[in-house]
């Protein structure tokens, strides 16, 4: 697969997988997501990687979620990829791959963009980087692994927070509430996931394999309520109220819910 929105490298043992739309603070469309599973899935198999770093390119952001200029009241544009985005299928090649994934967060991680640090193993941010949902604000939401699974890392009380309020957290605040492993300089930033992915070059792939896999086993049930999630949140992007959500986003207008209230 030729990738465009994506940059994939590997070298020495780390597959490094990069969203390359700074532009648009990183956010994903429906091909950009298809190239990062095609990237998972060659890195699952290729015997020479035992490690991946996720990225965002440039300084500004990690991933602002998915690219809010393409949803409408059909949900995300299919017609560049002929489907459906298929963010579930990231998800889930994110927790199935038996190789530890870092994320290495170089800015905002935003919305569905946040979803993808909080489902990798590790996640190692920059001083600069900003953390948070908007799912409420834009008219979205991620009731799978975006919700249950966050809960799980930070606790339910700030998970409701995180996801109620979408307020935005620093780098600090995000390793005080156990979202992120450590915090560096920004110039420092692809330096230290490397050096963790070396660390990691350095144990058994199999023990990481069948570790990883227990962990997930734990929150395996979540896969479920994602198919489910995934499902609603395609009924919901086609409301009245999901359309004033993202029409103020992308209108750059203060958004009015309040004739929604049942
Ligand atoms: C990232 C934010 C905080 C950056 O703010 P900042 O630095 O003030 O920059 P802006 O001027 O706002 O942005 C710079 C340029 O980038 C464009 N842009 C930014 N984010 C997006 C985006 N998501 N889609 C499209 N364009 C984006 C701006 O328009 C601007 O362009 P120019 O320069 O031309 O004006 C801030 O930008 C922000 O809050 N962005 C929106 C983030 C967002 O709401 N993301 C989607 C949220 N979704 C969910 O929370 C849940 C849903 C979910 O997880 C999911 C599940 C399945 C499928 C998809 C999703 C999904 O993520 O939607």
């Amino acid at each position: 697969m030729q990738f465009q929105d994506i940059i994939y490298e590997k070298a020495e043992g780390i597959a490094t997988i990069t969203i390359n739309r700074p532009e648009v603070r990183n956010a994903f469309r429906t091909p950009t997501v298809d190239e990062l599973i095609a990237a998972f899935q060659d890195a699952w198999w290729d015997h020479s990687v035992g490690v991946v770093i996720f990225t965002g390119a440039g300084d500004k952001a990690f991933c602002a979620g998915g690219d809010q200029s393409e949803r409408g009241a059909s949900g995300y544009d299919t017609s560049a990829a002929g489907h459906e985005m298929n963010v579930e299928g990231l998800h889930a090649i994110i927790r199935n791959i038996p190789k530890p994934v870092i994320a290495a967060v170089n800015g905002f991680a935003i919305g569905g963009g946040h979803v993808l640090h909080v489902i990798c193993d590790i996640s190692i941010a920059s001083e600069t980087a900003r953390f948070g949902q908007t799912g409420p604000r834009v008219g979205s939401f991620d009731a799978g692994y975006g919700s249950s699974y966050l809960a799980r890392v930070v606790g339910e009380k700030k998970a409701r927070e995180i996801w109620y309020f979408c307020r935005q957290y620093t780098a600090q605040e995000a390793f005080q509430m156990g979202l992120v492993n450590a915090v560096v300089s920004a110039d420092k930033l692809m330096d230290e996931a490397r050096a963790w992915a070396n660390e990691l070059l350095q144990k058994s792939p199999t023990a990481l394999k069948f570790l990883k896999y227990s962990f997930n086993a734990d929150t395996a049930h979540i896969a479920g309520i994602s198919n489910m999630a995934m499902s609603a949140l395609e009924l919901y992007y086609q409301t009245d109220e999901a359309l004033e959500g993202v029409n103020a986003f992308n209108q750059r207008r203060p958004v009015d819910f309040s004739k929604f209230r049942k």
